[in-house]
């Protein structure tokens, strides 16, 4: 546990939290408290998925709650948009001021000219699609499409299994075999690691598909690192070589799946040979991981994120999951697939949010900010509010979404609790309290666990809850009605009041501090659950996400052109930057990785430093040589600030907002590159000198 140096001398207190932070495990805390600080923040063991420890970026809190970045009064503008230049004021003249701009667009016929912009901040259930949406359609604002993150797989997920919850992740160790497709659960879900590792401790096999060799790619049986965004061919061709060696489960196709010919004739040109060539993978490997996932049972598929962020995206997480159903590996502790268990509860925030008007605005993609704060995606946006987001940093073509925020005639909101670089383009600024500070209900997606939080402390400052300032803004805007739920304790009755299973969730809430989905934190698909499709059977070539998909569901689109930018660039988490929380504290400046032969091509060592560049933008930063890359693809981490990098740039300045095949998603993996050396190493604040 890191500490912050108490302030009093008053003895400390041991007192339980939640982490709702976008995570699936959802740890279980322990926070230590003196007086008004927190100063240590570690695991407990209510969550038993998350067994008392926790991840190093959560340790960290002690430092982001009580930091020099923490916002602890609401401020307007003073200098120049990004400058970050502000003058303390009251909560009732920045709410005022916000209001009055919203009430004006409204009566002038423009509302729509306000966009809410919001994400990961906070995952619990009163942070958002609260009172914020009671307020934003009630404005009849511009509606935000939320794809930053898991529309492409959420969009397959739904298609083929209307969503089912996965396999636990303590059954990970029943397992036989385990394949961790496109995600590193080492930085990124950490309590699935053990039970991985406990099933290899008994004789189980495991496979990882990524370009990188991961740390749990070094402990694979079987590690396929194929080219980003090939992931499709690669698992119609295991499809495939099922059909063809018998080893489909035809009974099981029957009986629960609609759609297993056409499947079949998708994949039917899809050869081990081809699929190898395309995804630059020996093909041996390939065939050998068809028949390894075809002889094991069980057999799990721990499907992440990493796969969908290309324009391919939303096919290849499609295929993936058709496996288990292709190879009839449900219905056994252990066997089956986890993509997401967010749906695993029948609850919906939007309960607490109040009677809701129809609201015919448009809706705007997310991943699209920067061309619509510039008016190339309908009409201009005048009122801008961003809150559990910081998209300069999260957000592609990360350029563009810059000069968007800088324009002198957008009125930005920025609501958060630490002034992020995104904050620094605000108009008004307002304290957000972070979870520690407030109530909170909050489940994982991938531990199936849900539980409740109190405050361990007092706000910091004079920050406040989303939920009571959207509930006081709807008031200020002369939109709130009798009836609306405003306190915390309300707004989570409403919630469990709108749900079936809401009444025995709060009895276990009450009892045990803890609730599972149906009772069960540990299901077991087809036989437990089953998919939530109107005729409850797989569909493993959907009508909808057929029309959707630009070429039809399962058509491969090739790389584009390369030859001016070789390099494919992806932006993976790392153990220190995951989403952009927490930024703040890590100073340090982060490499771009390289293969050594890419490495070696362009005369670049390591602790150079380099441009790495497209049509989109550049950014500087040192090298680091990596044979953990595979060749022809470069590394930024995800999530860094403009003080990661020496041109204050990050990975998104250079990721395209061309939008994924399914679910309108991002494409940051998707991202081509050059890379040229500029020099030794110049260092933070000693910049080199530039080649003309
Ligand atoms: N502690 C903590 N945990 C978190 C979060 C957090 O903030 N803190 N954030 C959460 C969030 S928002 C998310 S989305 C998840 C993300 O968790 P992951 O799913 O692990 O996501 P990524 O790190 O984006 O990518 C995973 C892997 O995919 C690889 N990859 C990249 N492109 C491709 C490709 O085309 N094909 C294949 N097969 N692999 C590819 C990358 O090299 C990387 O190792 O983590 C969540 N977990
Ligand atoms: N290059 C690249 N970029 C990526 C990705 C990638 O693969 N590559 N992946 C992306 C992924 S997976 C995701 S999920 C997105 C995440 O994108 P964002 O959601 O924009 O990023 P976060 O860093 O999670 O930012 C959340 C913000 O909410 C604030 N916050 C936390 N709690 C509260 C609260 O209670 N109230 C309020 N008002 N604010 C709060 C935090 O301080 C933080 O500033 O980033 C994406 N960005
Ligand atoms: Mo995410």
């Amino acid at each position: 546990m890191s500490a912050v140096r108490p302030q009093s001398s008053v003895a400390p207190k041991i007192l339980a939290s939640v982490c709702p932070l976008d995570c699936p495990d959802a740890c279980s805390l322990e926070v230590h408290v003196e007086g008004d600080r927190v100063i240590a923040v570690g695991g407990s063991r209510v969550n038993p998925v998350t067994e008392g420890y926790i991840c190093a970026k959560v340790r960290r809190l002690p430092e982001h709650v009580h930091g020099e970045r923490r916002v602890r009064y609401p401020a307007v503008r003073q200098g120049r948009k990004g400058e970050g230049r502000f003058r303390r004021v009251s909560w009732d003249e920045a709410l005022d001021t916000i209001a009055a701009r919203m009430t004006d667009l409204v009566r002038r016929g423009d509302s729509e000219r306000i966009l809410p912009f919001y994400y990961g901040g906070s995952n619990g259930y009163l942070s958002q699609n609260t009172s914020d949406l009671r307020l934003f359609t009630r404005l009849k604002a511009s509606r935000l499409a939320r794809t930053v993150c898991a529309a492409p797989s959420g969009a397959a997920v739904a298609g083929l299994y209307g969503t089912m919850p996965g396999i636990a992740i303590q059954d990970y160790s029943h397992s036989r075999l385990i394949v961790l497709w496109g995600v590193n659960p080492s930085v990124s879900g950490i309590h699935i690691v053990p039970h991985v590792l406990e099933a290899q401790n008994r004789g189980a096999r495991l496979v990882v598909v990524d370009p990188r060799r991961t740390r749990l790619a070094e402990r694979a049986d079987l590690h396929i690192a194929p080219q980003p965004g090939t992931d499709l061919p690669l698992a119609l061709a295991i499809i495939r070589w099922l059909f063809e060696n018998g080893r489909a489960d035809d009974a099981f196709l029957a009986n629960h799946a609609t759609g297993a010919e056409e499947l079949r004739r998708r994949a039917e040109p899809w050869t081990i040979e081809r699929a190898a060539q395309t995804a630059r993978v020996p093909a041996g490997e390939l065939e050998a991981f068809a028949r390894l996932y075809a002889d094991s049972h069980p057999a799990a598929i721990r499907c992440g994120w990493g796969l969908e962020r290309n324009r391919n995206g939303g096919s290849a997480v499609a295929a993936v999951l058709a496996l288990p159903a292709v190879a009839g590996k449900f219905g056994v502790r252990g066997g089956g697939y986890t993509l997401s268990n967010s749906k695993a509860w029948d609850l919906d925030a939007r309960n607490a949010a109040g009677e809701l008007p129809a609201n015919p605005a448009r809706e705007v993609n997310m991943n699209l900010l920067g061309r619509t704060l510039l008016g190339e995606n309908g009409p201009p946006v005048e009122l801008l509010f961003v809150y559990n987001s910081n998209p300069l940093a999260t957000i592609p073509n990360q350029e563009k979404v810059r000069e968007g925020l800088s324009r002198e005639d957008l009125f930005t909101v920025v609501f958060d609790p630490v002034l992020t670089d995104t904050a620094l383009y605000a108009d008004v600024l307002l304290p957000a309290t972070t979870f520690l500070e407030r109530d909170e209900m909050s489940r994982g997606y991938g531990a199936m666990v849900l539980q409740e939080s109190r405050p361990v402390i007092a706000p910091v400052g004079e920050s406040r809850p989303n939920h009571e300032v959207f509930a006081d803004l709807t008031r200020r805007c002369g939109l709130g009605r009798a009836g609306d739920p405003e306190s915390a304790a309300e707004m989570t009755e409403a919630i469990l009041r709108g749900s079936p299973s809401g009444a025995s969730l709060r009895e276990s809430l009450d009892r045990s501090g803890i609730a599972f989905p149906h009772g069960n934190p540990v299901p077991v698909q087809f036989v437990d659950t089953f998919p939530l499709t109107e005729d409850r059977k797989i569909h493993l070539v959907p009508e909808e996400l057929d029309r959707e998909a630009p070429h039809g569901l399962y058509a491969f689109t090739p790389e584009p052109k390369t030859a001016e930018y070789p390099l494919t660039l992806i932006s993976p988490a790392t153990d220190r930057t995951i989403s952009s929380m927490l930024g703040e504290l890590h100073a340090e400046q982060v490499p771009l990785e390289l293969a050594p032969g890419d490495a070696a091509d362009r005369g670049i060592g390591d602790g150079d430093e380099v441009r790495v560049f497209n049509e989109l933008g550049e950014v500087r930063c040192l090298a680091r040589v990596s044979p953990s890359l595979r060749a022809g693809v470069v590394m930024l981490p995800k999530g860094t600030w403009s003080h990661n990098t020496l041109s204050g740039t990050g990975a998104t300045a250079l990721a395209p907002d061309t939008l994924s095949d399914l679910g309108r998603g991002a494409c940051f993996n998707d991202a081509r590159a050059e890379v040229q050396r500029l020099g030794r190493t110049g260092g933070p604040g000693n910049p080199p000198d530039l080649p003309a």
